[in-house]
């Protein structure tokens, strides 16, 4: 560990000698047959502090042994507590002290520990370690998260997701702090304390909770029209995601990526999900936040624990230096999206969230991300939202989790030890023994040492910059219409009615008529149709004027882009993970059942038998079944689809229970698949279905094989849109 053999030559600045031990020592030591080490590495790490009390004592924080932990210290038992308890006083003050600031944004989250691997060699784009070999496995922590609501809010609100990623390299905490769209409400950082006290609920009231339904949203969105771009991507389906597994994720802002010869090739990330890209109906997102407001943390918990890992590749459109002014937009710009049919998304590696956090507080809200987290190899661009972000979130950091030692909390640590000459300070954990703590020292040989670029120090890439320093927005900056129109055109005929929708319904909430004007103003600008029918909903009659604009300039001769829509392309990889309920009625038949179970269980479903009350169903077989839950406990909200077995129920008297029959509207309302094996339709007819409709999506057959084959065909088209009949369920 002391490193006085190391005692070398150079006593000044910089490693001349190649030893630089506490890096590439560390190097060396997981590199090649070991490299899988480095992810089990992080977790030892993480687990050394790791507190199994099961088997232990009560203690005090000092360690005192405790004998009786129900009763407080008084003089008799009915008499006063004393001042000299101790003990209670322990519990109570480190109660007090339990919660700490919430993030002022993103404070509702999610976390998944996993790994990531790279594809091939990106060694001609950049030398970030994590990119260069498919051998290596880097350990990555993810939070997911909301933005407006406060850390107690419902998940499936509409609203922004956040999808941060730290990925623990080699070369330091590498951290792409990403949103699920690949745009920003604003351009530049100074503006952002005032977008999101817009945003966030009201000053006087501190409502909305967990809503953008609200006057000062629109208000600011109406003075600011940059914002419309990320406004659009929210109203439409991408702001109610069905799960965080089934959902994109973007860096947003244009990075650097520099090669070993210092050559910089501009990158925008991606995250593409492995299971496809699905999202609720406004309906059913609305209903959720009351029946289960926790629904994308559970789906997340749930499916890791099931051993059905989260997938997401990573992509990148790369854009070299000489092609930058082939675009006629300004990358700088964070409310431009690059399309992909410009320039496509290239897979570069695969991230699986394999673990869940074993405590919410100690990892998903003490991790601590921040943009300012790069590695060599990656640099920022000078977007001027990005370059404000680099400061914000160290420095929310160490407010919000108490000090400038942040970095030395479990979740936080990067894989190998930091070294350096910081000291002190609120919460220092590591006890460092070096006798000197500055630079340069003799003392110590002048360890800690600067690390050389070709021994992986990190430089900052070395450009000439000149100008007139001015406080100003760049003109190149100013195209507000395009790239909202661009979206727009690029939905499908149900997302347009859903975007729609959510505009009617978000801007009915706006008290002051004037805002309302004002944003269907805007959106004649975007399109006269999309504003036509918003302002149609809000009995607002537009001028002649705004109803005839032209419509925006588009970009590159692009007019649409259908990596844009959810659902232009097959929305659905596969049926994996999805949940499907059983409802289970006397007179039921078990091998119908069980064939139904088998099959659903082949393509990885997750099946639920429901009935309306607990307890065993005895079959006409005579099995029993046992039930899993109730209806009114998993509305159909919580489920893809439905399918109900076969039984003997032509001979009796129909079993259909009111909960049950509402339990089928709502799946009919929210346009998922339901069938019916065999007799069981005969339950059909005394639901009341609307009968004219009944073949959309209603599958009845008595052959079970059939049953299956077009049950799966129908749930693979996820949601039977032209069911829609008052088009009315958003
Ligand atoms: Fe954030 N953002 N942000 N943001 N952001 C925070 O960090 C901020 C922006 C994003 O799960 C805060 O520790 C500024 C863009 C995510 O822990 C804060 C600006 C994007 C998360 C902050 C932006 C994001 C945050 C809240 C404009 C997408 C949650 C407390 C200059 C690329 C990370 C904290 C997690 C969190 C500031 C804009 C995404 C206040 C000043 C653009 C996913 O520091």
């Amino acid at each position: 560990m002391k490193k006085k053999e190391d005692k070398s030559q150079n006593t000044s600045q910089g490693d001349k000698t190649p030893s630089s031990r506490h890096f590439s020592s560390n190097l060396g030591e997981y590199d090649a047959d070991k490299r899988h080490l480095i992810s089990n590495h992080k977790l030892d790490d993480i687990r050394y502090y790791h507190n199994h009390s099961h088997t232990q004592l009560l203690t005090t924080g000092q360690g005192l042994p405790i004998t009786d932990d129900m009763n407080s210290l008084k003089i008799g038992s009915r008499g006063p507590t004393l001042l000299q308890d101790f003990q209670l006083q322990e519990k109570l003050a480190h109660f007090n002290r339990e919660r700490i600031p919430e993030r002022v944004v993103h404070a509702r989250g999610t976390g998944a520990h996993g790994v990531f691997r790279v594809y091939r060699s990106l060694a001609s784009y950049t030398t970030a370690a994590f990119l260069q070999d498919p051998e290596i496995e880097t350990p990555v922590f993810v939070r997911f998260s909301t933005v407006q609501g406060f850390r107690g809010s419902p998940d499936t609100v509409r609203d922004i997701r956040g999808f941060a990623t730290k990925f623990y390299t080699r070369e330091g905490n590498y951290d792409l702090v990403g949103n699920n769209t690949p745009v920003f409400f604003i351009q530049d950082a100074i503006k952002f304390p005032d977008f999101v006290h817009a945003v966030k609920p009201e000053p006087h009231t501190e409502m909305p909770q967990g809503q953008s339904a609200h006057d000062s949203f629109w208000d600011f969105v109406s003075l600011q029209p940059e914002t419309l771009h990320n406004v659009m991507w929210a109203m439409s389906d991408r702001g109610i995601p069905r799960s965080y597994r089934m959902m994109e994720g973007f860096g947003i802002h244009t990075f650097k990526f520099v090669n070993a010869t210092g050559k910089v090739t501009f990158v925008r990330f991606h995250w593409k999900p492995m299971y496809g890209k699905r999202s609720l109906l406004w309906d059913e997102s609305q209903e959720l936040t009351g029946r289960d407001p926790d629904y994308h943390r559970r789906d997340l918990i749930e499916a890791i624990d099931a051993g059905d890992f989260p997938e997401y590749e990573l992509g990148v459109q790369l854009i070299a230096e000489d092609e930058l002014n082939k675009l006629s937009f300004d990358i700088l710009d964070p409310t431009k999206l690059i399309p992909e049919s410009l320039i496509p998304v290239e897979l570069i590696g695969k991230m699986t969230l394999n673990r869940n956090p074993d405590n919410v507080f100690a990892e998903t809200e003490q991790v601590a991300f921040s943009p300012a987290n790069i590695v060599p190899g990656i640099d920022f661009s000078d977007d001027p939202l990005l370059q404000g972000r680099i400061f914000a979130y160290s420095d929310a950091n160490r407010y919000r989790l108490g000090g400038a030692n942040f970095n030395e909390i479990p979740i936080n640590r990067p894989l190998f030890h930091p070294h350096n000459n910081q000291r002190d300070g609120q919460h220092r954990m590591q006890i460092n023994i070096d006798h000197a703590n500055y630079s340069p020292n003799s003392i110590e040989d002048n360890y800690p040492r600067e690390c050389s670029t070709s021994n992986h120090g990190f430089v900052s890439i070395r450009e000439p910059i000149s100008g007139i320093k001015v406080r100003e927005r760049s003109e190149s900056f100013s195209n507000y219409y395009s790239q909202p129109r661009l979206f727009w055109n690029s939905q499908s005929l149900v997302e347009q009615e859903h975007i729609i929708s959510a505009f009617s319904f978000e801007l009915a909430k706006v008290t002051r008529p004037y805002i309302r004007e004002r944003i269907v103003d805007l959106l004649s600008n975007i399109d006269t149709r999309l504003a036509g029918e918003v302002a149609n909903q809000l009995g607002i009659t537009l001028s002649a004027e705004q109803l005839s604009r032209p419509a925006p300039m588009m970009f590159d001769g692009i007019i649409s882009d259908p990596a844009l829509s959810l659902f232009s392309t097959p929305c659905l990889k596969g049926l994996k993970t999805l949940r499907v309920a059983v409802p289970i009625f006397p007179h039921v038949s078990s091998v119908s059942v069980t064939e139904i179970l088998a099959e659903l269980k082949k393509e990885g479903i997750y099946p639920k038998l429901l009935s309306s009350k607990m307890g065993i169903i005895t079959s006409i077989e005579g099995d029993a079944i046992e039930i899993d839950g109730t209806f009114e406990g998993n509305p159909s909200l919580f489920f893809d689809a439905v399918i109900v077995p076969n039984g003997e129920y032509a001979k009796f008297q129909l079993p259909v229970s009111s909960d049950f029959v509402r339990f089928i509207h709502q799946t009919w309302r929210h346009l998922k698949p339901i069938a019916f094996h065999g007799e069981a339709s005969e339950i059909l007819n005394s639901v009341n279905l609307n009968t004219k409709q009944k073949d959309h999506g209603i599958i009845a057959v008595k052959n079970s094989h059939v049953l299956m084959v077009q049950f799966f065909a129908t749930l693979r088209n996820y949601r039977i849109w032209d069911r829609n009949p008052l088009n009315c369920i958003h």
